[in-house]
Parts: structure tokens; sequence; C-alpha cells
């Protein structure tokens, strides 16, 4: 009798003919399974036992010292039709790219186990998740699998009664950059990636299964997959608001998403839903609702400490894989802003020099289960989401853009985003620091043409009867002697209370040409040390400086060309005669 698991036995038997590998091993993830993988690992060295004792159940992996990041450069969307990809896209014909690639992809495995992961993004339960099955090479990527998604067995029987899912097809190969390749036909829902074992290019269920094709089908579908965190906000009175936040990789995500509120702020508590993805779906009640389509974290390791992300350290002293950072002389886990404790050896596994550079690499992880958060928030689990009151954009701008700022309406706040600029960071290779247009944190990672994207923004915002409110925020001002002028960290609580109470109708704002501004007095500043000048710079507004940031606005979304819609040039040119 026909299954439903035929199409996916069928993949599975046509991937070992062309791969050969010397064994097939379907993944349940179960205990067992996890821990003959890992005993298998730490015989290879692939896992190195870190100190069990103030550590258990944690590893370390080292990577190639050449294979520590994305690869923009070497990512693909694959698209019958070039425009579709869009200029934010590099693109290859289909045809070719899956010529190219399984050329690489022959023979592969020979020698090795293929590993067959069937996962889904999301409550296993949730309407809104979506299943993958992901093939690998690598038993790393099967255990960074098991922290990040809900994988195995009853993945495999969602799929079963689905009949769809996204098929994944990864090998380390020989884990040479001139033979890398991460491929994306959305049209097919494939991935393909060749050459990597890295986070964002190797667990296929993150960046190139939640973002890349989930943005893809949730436009076809009437939905958004954005990478965004997801926190709920609790006041003393009990009600929670949850904010979306989308800010370009290593931009403090995960840290704003852990929030430990300050001492200021007594009764007040935050709850981590997310802190990378954010699936939101409009509900009958004309809101947005959002899952996080992850079940951990693979955050960026470098300045996660007490005082930065308290919860983030607590939640690593036990069962997490640790990649490319330093260990101490009794063999724990060690990065620069963990503690003052002396790392021993670097990343790479060498004595620890500080001549050499950092100990633990600038875009070291951690990957752990986002059970183990002090914060971790049970709403994560629950299959209709959270209903979402704000979506925040925000970049590292080191001037001009105020501390934050609230968009007019809907349509303005997809302005706002679009026009989104960050300094880049070590999550990817290239340079760092370097200030790029990332609309909607999403540059890296928009599965589809971004005019075409901000078309589907405006579109579902327009059948929202009560659409979250838009705000823009920058934590990273800085002043003329460089120096960080916001504290940030848990003291971004007070931001965030602020927005809570333009959505509760407590605070009235100031109105300025960009948007609305806290009026003096409406944000929370009791017990920081911020004098008034600091504050009024910070929520000041350079007219010139914002006329020649418009006019560069323009000039990007013009070269998107008829695809851009004209109801954003609208936005930018109203927002442009206001400033004149
Ligand atoms: C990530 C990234 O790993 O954005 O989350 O690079
Ligand atoms: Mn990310």
């Amino acid at each position: 009798m026909a299954s439903k698991l035929d199409s996916l036995n069928q993949w599975v038997n046509d991937v070992a003919a062309l791969t050969t590998p010397d064994q097939v091993v379907w993944c349940d993830g179960s205990e067992a399974q996890s821990q003959a993988l890992k005993a298998q690992m730490l015989a290879t060295g692939e896992l190195l036992e870190l100190n069990q004792q103030t550590h258990p159940g944690c590893y370390l992996h080292r990577s190639d010292p050449s294979d520590v990041a994305r690869v923009e450069h070497l990512t693909f969307v694959c698209t019958s039709s070039r425009e579709d990809a869009g200029p934010n896209n590099h693109w290859m014909d289909p045809g070719q790219a899956h010529e190219k690639i399984d050329a690489l992809f022959e023979g592969c495995m020979r020698g090795r186990t293929m590993y067959v992961i069937p996962y889904c993004m999301g409550p296993i339960d949730s309407p809104f998740s979506r299943c993958g099955v992901e093939i690998t090479d690598s038993p790393y990527v099967v255990e960074n699998m098991r922290l990040m998604t809900r994988m195995g067995a009853p993945a495999l029987a969602r799929i079963e009664a689905e009949g769809s899912f996204v098929r994944g097809l990864h090998s380390i190969g020989e884990l040479d950059p001139e033979r890398r390749f991460i491929m994306h036909f959305p049209e097919e829902l494939t991935i393909k990636s060749y050459g990597s074992g890295y986070g964002g290019n190797a667990l296929l269920g993150k960046k190139c299964h939640a973002l890349r094709l989930a943005s893809w089908q949730a436009r076809e579908q009437g939905w958004l997959a954005e990478h965004m965190l997801i926190v709920g906000v609790q006041s003393p009175a009990g009600d929670t608001h949850y904010i979306a936040a989308a800010f370009p990789s290593a931009c403090g995500k995960t840290n704003l998403a852990m929030l430990i509120p300050p001492e200021t702020h007594p009764g007040w508590k935050v709850w981590t839903v997310g802190d990378d993805i954010c699936w939101m779906h409009p509900g009958k009640d004309g809101r947005l609702w959002a899952i996080n389509p992850e079940s951990g974290f693979f955050g960026v390791a470098p300045g996660t400490g007490a005082k930065t992300n308290p919860n983030a350290v607590a939640m690593l002293d036990r069962d997490a894989i640790f990649t490319n950072v330093g260990v101490t002389a009794d063999n724990r886990p060690w990065w620069e802003g963990l503690s003052d404790d002396q790392p021993v050896k670097d990343w790479q596994g060498r004595d620890y020099q500080s001549g050499n550079g950092p100990a633990a690499h600038p875009n070291s992880r951690f990957t752990v289960s986002m059970r183990q958060c002090a914060s971790f928030s049970p709403e994560a689990d629950n299959p209709a989401g959270v209903p979402i009151s704000a979506i925040v954009f925000g970049g590292r701008r080191a001037s001009l853009i105020p501390l934050v700022f609230e968009a007019r309406d809907w349509a303005h706040g997809v302005l706002v985003g679009a026009s989104m600029a960050s300094e880049t960071t070590a999550a990817a290779t290239g340079a760092v620091g370097v200030v790029r247009r990332d609309p909607m944190a999403m540059k890296p990672f928009c599965g589809y043409n971004f005019g075409d994207y901000w078309r589907h923004w405006l579109r579902v915002g327009g059948e929202l009867n009560n659409p979250p409110r838009i705000f823009h925020v920058n934590w990273f001002r800085k002043s003329a002697e460089g120096r960080f002028m916001w504290p940030g960290f848990g003291d971004n609580l007070r931001v965030l209370q602020w927005m809570i109470d333009r959505c509760d109708g407590r605070a009235t704002g100031r109105e300025e040409p960009i948007g609305i501004l806290p009026a003096e007095g409406e944000l929370e500043t009791s017990g920081l040390q911020l004098d008034a000048d600091t504050l009024q710079q910070l929520l000041a507004v350079d007219r010139d400086g914002w006329r020649a940031e418009l006019a560069t606005v323009g000039e990007y979304l013009a070269s998107y060309g008829e695809r851009c819609p004209e109801q954003l040039q609208a936005e930018r040119e109203r927002t442009q005669s206001a400033l004149n």
C-alpha cells in the first residue's frame, strides 16, 4: 500500500545512491542515540569533553579554522527567474545549480555514515509549524539539530501524516572553502549545502529552512517568517505584552530575549519565547500571532557574561555544545567577556597567547536547549503562538539614529524596517564594522526579491484590524569620544516599557518628522547614571543628518526598480517633506 513516506524513502535512497555512504542511520531523537553519537565523536576528536564536574554534559567542538561563519558570497537562491531572487540574493539557474552541487555530492559520503534527520520547526501540534528532513554526514550537525529543533520520531510521524516536508541535503565535503556552496531552491522546497560544518550553513532547519525557504512559503500562504526574537514583558500589574524584535546577527537578540529587569524595576518579569526566528500569522482577532520555530539557542558566546546576560551564563553550565571557544586550566569553556579567569587554550587548541588574537573566535557559539533558560516561557510550546503587541527593528549605528522612535503606522513601519542599516559583524565572513542596508535584518536571509517582500509586508499589515505598533531602536549610539551612550542590556527594559505605555495609551509621545519619540519624562530613567545632555542627544532628531539618510534610502529602494512598492517611496517622500 502506498504510504505518505514513500517520497521520503525514495529521496533517501536516491541520495544514498549519489553520495554512497557506508551506512544510513535514521535519527529518532532518543537519548540513547544521542549518547552513542557523542561517544563516537569523543573517540574521533570531533567533540572534546569539558570539565564534567562544573559543566556536566558539556562538550567543545573546534571547527576547521576556515569554516567559522556564514558565507554569504557562497549562498545562492536558485529560482527559475533571476528577478524573483532579487538583487538582495546571489542567484544561479536551478538546473545549473543542481548540476554543479550534485557533482560535489557524488560519492562524498564514502567511508562515512549518512544520517537522516526528520525535524519539525515549531511545536509538533501547531498548525503554524513546518517539517523538514535533513540528510547529513556530520554527527555534530545531528547533535545540534537535536537541540535546535523538535527532531526525531514525533517529527517523522507528522511528516507521515502531512506527506510534505522541506528536503535538505548537507555534506561537510572536504571543508574546502573553494568547494563550498549553500543553495536554496524555494520552488522545490529544497536546500543543498556542501563543504561547511558551520551552524548557519549546516544546521539546515535554521537559516536555510526557517528563514530563506519559509519566507518564500510565507509569502505564498499569507504569513511572515522573520529574523526576530520574541520576548514577553510582564508588568508588576501582571499583564504580559509580547514583542518581536529584528536585529542583524550578533547585535544582541539573545541578550534582549533573556533580559533581567534592573533593580529599579521590581515586579517586572521578562519571558523568553525565542531569540532568533519568529513566524507570525494573522489571527482571526486581527492581530499577529507568533511562534518560535526553534527549540534551542545557537548564541554568540563572546560578550555573554554575568553583567550582559546572566540567564545565558546560568543555562550554559550543563548539556551544551560549545563551538570555537577557549578553555581554562581546569577545562571550563571560556570566552572574552565571560569572567576574569585566564584561558590556557584558544579556539584552535593552541596555547593561549594574546598576540594570537582572542581566545574565543569572535563568532564562537553555544548550542543549548531553550528549556534550560530560567526565563524560558512555557508559551513557546503553545501551538497557537503568542499575540504580538509591538515589532521592533534595530541596527548597530554609532550616530544619527535615536535610541527609540515609533513609526506613524504600519506602512511607515514597513519603510522603517526596509531602511534599516547596521554595522556588519563576525557572524558572516567578510569585513566587520561596515554599515550596510539590512532591511528587517533579513539581508542574508530573505529567500526572494526584497521588493516583493516589502509588498508582502504591506499586504499582511493591510489585512490586520489590530496590527502591532512598529518601533525602531538603537542601543549602539556612541559619543564623540567613542563610548556607548546608552547602558543597554537590562536597562533596555526602560525602552520596552515606553513601547508598552504607547500600546496601552499611557504615553502620548512627541511627534517628529521621522516618527514618534518619547515626550519629556516618558522614558523611565530613575537610577540611571545618564546626564540630561546625553539623554537629550539620544532622543534628538538631527534634521540634516536625516535628510541625507533618507536620500540614500531613496536610492536604495530605487535599486529594486518596479518591484519596490510605490507606497514605500511615498512614505519616504512624506518623511522627507516633513523634514524640509
Ligand atoms: C545566527 C546568525 O546564527 O544570524 O543566528 O548568523
Ligand atoms: Mn540570527
